[in-house]
């Protein structure tokens, strides 16, 4: 079988990213949306289509303010226990559930919030969970890494490395059971492929040909150890995927409309009934695994290098440049999420704590 590398808008280094912005900012007598067709590459976007543009921006935006405000909070004691945030990761999150349709099924590891919010979640809620307050996703007894909403097919947010994949194969069996076209995604790091989880699922994946979406956000990590040294085969993990006769494809996780395209192109073969897909995203945490950690185990130039593909610089430059949006939008969208951020903040510190007596309440073994 072929492995399939992503072709079109691969990953590039910082430096043609950065060209290639140039390019488009240089080609100024360009003035719809629609128009970076013939500029190539970034766009699956027609004219018209500024709302849905802006609509990234502002959820990428979201995520970022959210979890500056649980830095914060944790800082304050509002937030206790484990909190593992996403900051940098935010354009996969978005680019992905760009393209789930209501029914789709998600399920994710400990590093949750951006899926969740992404996925469409209620602010308030999932603040408030952090928060372990009774008004709370999961009534505030799962706190950072349990975010769940049924309503939307979250299915969490789970602290088990690989615990998250039989999971969702089971969900994706469902799927296909019911007769739908319905899928499930999940989403693990580079730490979850060294688990036997991982190679179980993509098996019974491969062979029941199920609707089961692997999303593998490599962050070049899993906590303090550089995926190089830990893993043998290297730092790119999409072409193991062929192994199981699952198609695979590799994304620069940078970059928002990537990730839309290459989930557009998997899910459309998958609800044809097409079987299991495998994405790999590069990606980086700004931040270390959890707030106790100082990420001392890696460079300051490697940091700075990926921030210079900030999704929430990049992105809304790009929009700037092609006359997509103007300034102002771009503001309009910050003052709204900073907003949407402290009401939160305020819903959680007014909400009440769940009482001893409701602990085994929701229990299931
Ligand atoms: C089975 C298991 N082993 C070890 C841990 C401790 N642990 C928590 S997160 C983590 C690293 C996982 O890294 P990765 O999958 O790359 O995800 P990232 O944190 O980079 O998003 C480890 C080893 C755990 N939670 N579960
Ligand atoms: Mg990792």
């Amino acid at each position: 079988m072929e492995i399939q590398r992503y072709v079109p808008t691969q990953l590039r280094p910082a430096r043609q990213m950065r060209a290639d912005l140039q390019q488009i900012e240089q080609a100024s007598s360009l003035d719809g949306v629609g128009e970076l067709r013939s500029v190539g590459e970034v766009s699956l976007y027609g004219p018209g289509e500024k709302a849905e543009l802006l609509d990234l921006y502002r959820q990428m935006y979201l995520i970022r303010r959210f979890e500056e405000a649980c830095a914060e909070n944790y800082s304050k004691g509002n937030i206790r226990g484990f909190l593992h945030l996403y900051i940098g990761q935010e354009a996969v999150a978005v680019g992905v559930m760009s393209v789930l349709r209501p029914g789709d099924y998600v399920v994710t590891h400990y590093r949750d919030h951006g899926h969740a919010l992404a996925r469409g979640v209620d602010t308030n809620r999932a603040m408030a969970e952090l928060f372990g307050r009774k008004t709370g996703l999961s009534k505030g007894k799962g706190g950072s890494m349990h975010l769940f909403d049924a309503s939307k097919r979250f299915m969490g947010g789970h602290a088990i490395v690989g615990g998250q994949l039989p999971l969702a194969a089971g969900l994706s069996l469902s799927c296909t059971y019911k007769g739908t076209d319905d899928i499930a995604i999940v989403f693990f790091g580079d730490g979850a492929v060294n688990q036997g989880t991982f190679h179980e699922t993509m098996n019974l994946a491969a062979v029941w040909k199920l609707p089961l979406l692997f999303f593998l956000e490599n962050n070049f990590y899993g906590m303090g150890s550089a995926i190089g040294k830990v893993r043998a085969g290297g730092t790119d993990f999409y072409p193991m995927a062929e192994s199981y006769g699952i198609e695979s494809v590799l994304v620069d996780g940078m970059n928002v409309l990537e990730v839309r395209e290459v989930m557009a192109n998997a899910v459309g073969k998958m609800r044809a009934g097409g079987g299991p897909q495998f994405i790999e995203a590069k990606t980086f945490r700004y931040v270390g695994h959890s707030m106790a950690d100082p990420a001392r185990y890696r460079d300051d130039s490697e940091l700075a290098e990926w921030m210079e593909k900030d999704p929430l610089k990049t992105f809304p430059s790009l929009l700037l440049a092609r006359g997509a949006a103007v300034e102002s939008d771009l503001e309009a969208q910050r003052e709204s999420v900073h907003q949407e951020v402290s009401a939160a903040v305020r819903f959680s510190e007014g909400s009440a704590k769940p009482s001893p007596h409701e602990i085994f309440d929701d229990v299931y073994a």
